[in-house]
C-alpha cells in the first residue's frame, strides 16, 4: 500500500467556480463564503461517513466487492488493516476539506473473539483516530454502535427476546458513548436497524416497546453520568433490514418518546432515503421534525424513484434539497447536527477517485441549495404568503378560540346566530411553486 492513497489530489480540493472544467474542484462550495451572516461551512457542517465510504467493498446481494480498498482485502492483519483504513479515511477527509466525520465502533476496529478483545481493539483504534483528528483538525459529528451486523443481533438488540443480547448491546453502547465523549463528538446516534420485526406471529409488541424504552432511558442516564453534552439522536427508518422498524418516521418517534417521558433526551437524525422509504418527502420529514421540536441532524443521500430500497445515492437535486435547507435555515439552522454523507457509490464506481467526485457533487448540491434557501428567506417568497394565510388566528375569533375563550357550545351558538360566514380562499399553490422555481433559477450564482 502506498503511503498516500489519493496522490492525484495534491493537498485540498479547491474552488473552481461555475465555469470550471476541473472535475476535482468545487463549483459552488466555498467554506468561508458568508451566507445570511454565517460561513457556508458552518451552515452545512459536512461529515464523511466511514462505513459506506471506507468500510464497504462494493458488495451487493448478488456479487462480491468491486472497489479499490486494499485494507478490506483480508490479507493484512486486522489491526494493521484498521490503521491503514483510518489513514486513507483521514487523508480523504482532509483533502476534501470536510470539517467532520462519523463512524460506528466496528468501522474503525475489528470485532475480537470476546467482548473484552473487541473493546481493547476499539480503545487502541480510538487513540489512532484521536491522533488523526489532532493532525488534520477533523472533528467528530457523531459516533454510533453497530448493533445490527453480528448474528447475535439478528432478532434485534434492545428488542431481542433474549435479555443477554440487550446486555451485550448495552455494553457496546456504553463504550461507544464514552468514546464519542472522549473524541468530543457533537452527537451520538442510535439507529435501530434490527429493532423491529420480521413477522408478528412471534413478536410481542408491548414487551419490545418496553425493552426499547428501557434501553434508551439507560443510554440517556449514562450520557448524564459521564457528562457528555452532545445530543442523543434517534434515526428513523420504516424498514430494511427488518420488515418493520419501530422508529418508522419522526412523528412515530415523537409518540414513542412522549409515551416514555424521553422527549427532553432525544432528537432525530433524518435520512433522506429513509423519509422516502416511509412514503414521505425529505422536505416533509424535516418540516415535521422542526414543527414538533425534534430536529437534530441529517444523513444526506437520495433514493431512486424506480426502486423501493435504501440505495443511499449521493444527493444531486437542488430542487429537492433547497426546500429542506429552507426549513432548516429559516428556523436557525443546525445546533449540534450537520449533513452527514451516509451515501454509497454505485458498485461500478470502483475507482478510488469516484469517492471524491461523489462527495464534491453532493457538497456542491448542498451549497447551491443553501444559496437558494437564503434567497427565499431574504425575499420572503414563502414566508409572506404563509403569515398572511394564518393572520386571522391572531385577532378576533381566532385568538379567542386558541386562548380557550370559546366553548364548543358558544361557537355553535354564534354560528347559529349568523355573522360567521367563512369565505374559501385560494391556497395559491401553483403561484408559490412558480415563486420557488424562480428562486432556484435565479438565486445568486457567484460572489
Ligand atoms: C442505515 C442507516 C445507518 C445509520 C447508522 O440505513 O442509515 O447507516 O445511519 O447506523
Ligand atoms: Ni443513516
Ligand atoms: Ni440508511
Amino acid at each position: 500500500m502506498s503511503s498516500e492513497f489519493f496522490p492525484n489530489v495534491a493537498e485540498r480540493i479547491g474552488f473552481g467556480g461555475l465555469t470550471s472544467t476541473e472535475p476535482l474542484a468545487f463549483k459552488v462550495y466555498e467554506p468561508d463564503r458568508m451566507v445570511l451572516g454565517k460561513r457556508m461551512e458552518d451552515h452545512l457542517r459536512i461529515a464523511v461517513c466511514l462505513w459506506h465510504s471506507f468500510n464497504w467493498p462494493g458488495t451487493d446481494v448478488f456479487g462480491s466487492g468491486t472497489f479499490d480498498r486494499p485494507w478490506l482485502e483480508g490479507t493484512a492483519e486486522p489491526m494493521e488493516a484498521a490503521r491503514a483504513k483510518l489513514e486513507a479515511a483521514f487523508e480523504f477527509i482532509a483533502k476534501l476539506g470536510a470539517p467532520f466525520y462519523c463512524f460506528h465502533d466496528r468501522d474503525i476496529a475489528p470485532e475480537g473473539a470476546t467482548f473484552a478483545e473487541s473493546a481493547a481493539n476499539l480503545d487502541a483504534m480510538v487513540d489512532v483516530a484521536a491522533e488523526h483528528m489532532e493532525r488534520t483538525g477533523a472533528r467528530l459529528l457523531w459516533g454510533t454502535a453497530n448493533l445490527f451486523s453480528h448474528p447475535r443481533y439478528a432478532a434485534g438488540a434492545a428488542t431481542n427476546p433474549d435479555p443477554e443480547v440487550f446486555a451485550y448491546a448495552a455494553a457496546q453502547v456504553r463504550q461507544m458513548l464514552e468514546v464519542t465523549h472522549r473524541l468530543d463528538g457533537a452527537n451520538y446516534v442510535l439507529w435501530g436497524g434490527r429493532e423491529g420485526y420480521e413477522t408478528l406471529l412471534n413478536t410481542d409488541l408491548r414487551r419490545e416497546e418496553e425493552q426499547l424504552a428501557r434501553f434508551l432511558t439507560l443510554v440517556a442516564e449514562h450520557k448524564h453520568r459521564i457528562g457528555f453534552t452532545g445530543t442523543l439522536l434517534l434515526e428513523p427508518k420504516p424498514q430494511e433490514p427488518t420488515k418493520h422498524q419501530y422508529d418508522y418516521d419522526s412523528a412515530t418517534v415523537q409518540g414513542f418518546l412522549a409515551r416514555h417521558d424521553l422527549l427532553d433526551e432525544y432528537r432525530v437524525n433524518i435520512e433522506v432515503n429513509h423519509a422516502t422509504l416511509a412514503g414521505h418527502s425529505f422536505h416533509h420529514e424535516v418540516a415535521t421534525a422542526i414543527a414538533i421540536g425534534l430536529f437534530g441532524s441529517v444523513d444526506v443521500n437520495r433514493g431512486d424513484y424506480q426502486n423501493g430500497w435504501d440505495t443511499d445515492q449521493f444527493p444531486n437535486s437542488v430542487d429537492e434539497l433547497s426546500l429542506a435547507l429552507y426549513e432548516i435555515v429559516r428556523t436557525g439552522g443546525f445546533t449540534t447536527g450537520g449533513f452527514n454523507f451516509d451515501t454509497k457509490l454505485r458498485r461500478q464506481s470502483m475507482d478510488r477517485y469516484d469517492l471524491f467526485h461523489a462527495h464534491i457533487g453532493g457538497i456542491d448540491t448542498l451549497a447551491r441549495s443553501l444559496l437558494v434557501a437564503a434567497d427565499m428567506i431574504e425575499s420572503g417568497t414563502l414566508e409572506g404568503p404563509r403569515i398572511e394565510r394564518y393572520a386571522a388566528w391572531d385577532t378576533g375569533i381566532g385568538a379567542e378560540i386558541l386562548g380557550g375563550g370559546a366553548s364548543l357550545a358558544q361557537l355553535g351558538d354564534r354560528v347559529a346566530a349568523g355573522g360567521i360566514e367563512p369565505r374559501p380562499r385560494s391556497g395559491r399553490q401553483e403561484e408559490l411553486e412558480n415563486a420557488v422555481n424562480q428562486r432556484i433559477w435565479s438565486a445568486d450564482r457567484q460572489p
